[in-house]
């Protein structure tokens, strides 16, 4: 398997890291456009109380809040991954996220692990936690190659006073704690666990929550401790909250964090560490490509009922690995086409000068959706030498299903008033138009071409260069 990347900083990791991460879809940004994830919620309990989960639903760490999924046995959440193992082709990890912590219900995540790892042994092992028992179990997660673990830590602040804001209290060694102590706590056993997982080799993901006004201005200090401990990635999760999630947050009146705030605090944070910015806080249940929601497809009627035999049939594993090999034959190409074209951010221009692309496609790295059924953009920064990826913004409703009495392009505009230019597969006139007046262009010449190397030339043309750029 060829392990190049478009991405320069995927290219000078040392080449087994390449290979862990090359179809894992949240470590990898390139895989995240070619391979699925499935989470399957086998873990209800929960260990610690976050301010910003209300346990009426699934662990709001790795998932939108407000989102309950189905409930499943090990053995049922096996049955479910083989079954979509065979419909997905390009699903490469089974995450255990929820919907309470991983690691507050050992038994039942590590039965489904286990009988997953016989069952279907390509698929790559991914656990979400908080973190509180992870030092209790790093032989485990050895033991069956659970070698991505995510730990969502929001604070190093070894007072607690931060810490105790947002978590108002742990269940630890059978005893409730509370206030600064309680988040101390969490934070010694947060950081031991990550440093033993380290010293193990397991890849280790840290998402943080960005809570406006609580932990905005520390999550640098967090960015630089996790650094130091070897952490290999961080993902800086803005807060959804809203009164209706019933969240203590929500009903206090802590608002979401906005788009802007998300990239002021990646800004600040990414000067230390290798960021995550293509996570799309998923359902609890989902099931897809990143950003791609088919969990619905697969309740439990659709797999409870087939025997373990039928679903071996099912599985195909053959198949699946013919199927993956074309991916990554496809992948080849399309990295050579976005060749070079990635920069950091110092690198992007040759006078300071860049602008924010608003991009729409539904997968395969590629400008492959119409403007009208956009539900997200992805928004790259460009200059006149290379492009970056900052982040994705969802709209609250698709152009084509804009509310009554009301014009759909004013969502949109809101959204993208810091971008420049769209590229998108199509647009009509109309909406073209609308957006023109606002001072944004929506270009559709580069319909069903990379998008990584179709940025890049159209923010040449919109700076009046050449579009080409020579090899550099
Ligand atoms: Fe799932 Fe998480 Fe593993 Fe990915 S999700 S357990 S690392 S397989 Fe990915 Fe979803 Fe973001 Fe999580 S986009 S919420 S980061
Ligand atoms: Fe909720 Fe997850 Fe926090 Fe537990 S760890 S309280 S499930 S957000």
């Amino acid at each position: 398997m060829s392990c190049c990347s478009s991405n320069p900083a995927e290219n000078f990791m040392p080449e087994d890291i390449q290979e862990k991460i090359h179809n894992h879809p949240c470590y990898s940004e390139g895989a995240h456009h070619h391979y699925a994830r499935i989470h399957v919620a086998v873990a209800p309990a929960c260990n610690i109380q976050c301010n910003y989960c209300n346990r009426k639903y699934d662990c709001s760490n790795e998932s939108r809040p407000g989102v309950t999924s189905e409930r499943l046995t090990p053995e049922e959440a096996v049955k479910k991954v083989m079954y979509v193992g065979g419909e997905v082709q390009r699903l490469s990890v089974l995450g255990i996220a929820g919907p309470g912590d991983a690691l507050a219900n050992p038994e039942k995540t590590f039965k489904t692990f286990k009988m997953v790892r016989e069952k279907a042994p390509d698929l790559k092992l991914c656990l979400s936690t908080n973190g509180l028992e992870l030092p209790a179990f790093v032989d485990e997660l050895v033991k069956y190659d659970i070698d991505h673990v995510t730990v969502t830590i929001n604070s190093v602040d070894t007072t607690g006073e931060i810490g105790s804001r947002i978590y108002p209290w742990i269940f630890y060694n059978n005893k409730r704690y509370f206030g600064k102590e309680a988040a101390q706590i969490l934070l010694e056993r947060q950081l031991e666990g990550m440093k033993r997982c380290v010293e193990k080799g397991i890849l280790i993901k840290a998402n943080s929550v960005l809570i406006p006004g609580i932990n905005d201005k520390h999550l640098p200090e967090v960015a630089k401790k996790l650094k130091e401990i070897g952490v290999f990635l961080h993902n800086i999760m803005p807060i959804i909250s809203e009164p209706e999630h019933g969240t203590k947050f929500g009903l206090e009146g802590i608002p979401s964090a906005t788009d802007q705030q998300q990239m002021e605090v990646q800004e600040a944070c990414g000067m230390d560490m290798k960021l995550m910015q293509h996570c799309r806080q998923c359902r609890a249940d989902a099931v897809g490509l990143i950003g791609e929601d088919r969990g619905q497809e697969f309740t439990k009627d659709t797999f409870a009922n087939m025997i373990f035999d039928e679903l071996e049939i099912k599985y195909d594993i053959e198949g699946r690995q013919e199927s993956q090999a074309k991916i990554e034959e496809f992948r080849y190409f399309l990295d050579k086409a976005n060749e070079r074209v990635r920069k950091e951010k110092e690198e992007l221009s040759s006078d300071g000068e860049t602008i924010l692309v608003a991009v729409t496609t539904a997968g395969e790295g590629m400008i492959n959706q119409h403007f009208g059924s956009v539900k997200e953009f992805l928004i790259y920064e460009a200059g006149d030498r290379g492009i970056r990826f900052i982040h994705h913004r969802k709209v609250a409703y698709e152009y084509c299903a804009g509310p009554d009495g009301a014009n759909p392009i004013d969502g949109i505009v809101e959204k993208l008033k810091d971008c420049k230019l769209i590229l998108t597969a199509k647009i009509g006139g109309c909406p073209q138009d609308d957006l023109a007046k606002a001072g944004l262009i929506a270009d559709q010449s580069y319909a069903f071409e990379p998008i990584e190397a179709s940025v890049l030339k159209a923010a040449r043309k919109y700076f009046n260069l050449p579009e080409e750029l020579e090899a550099n």
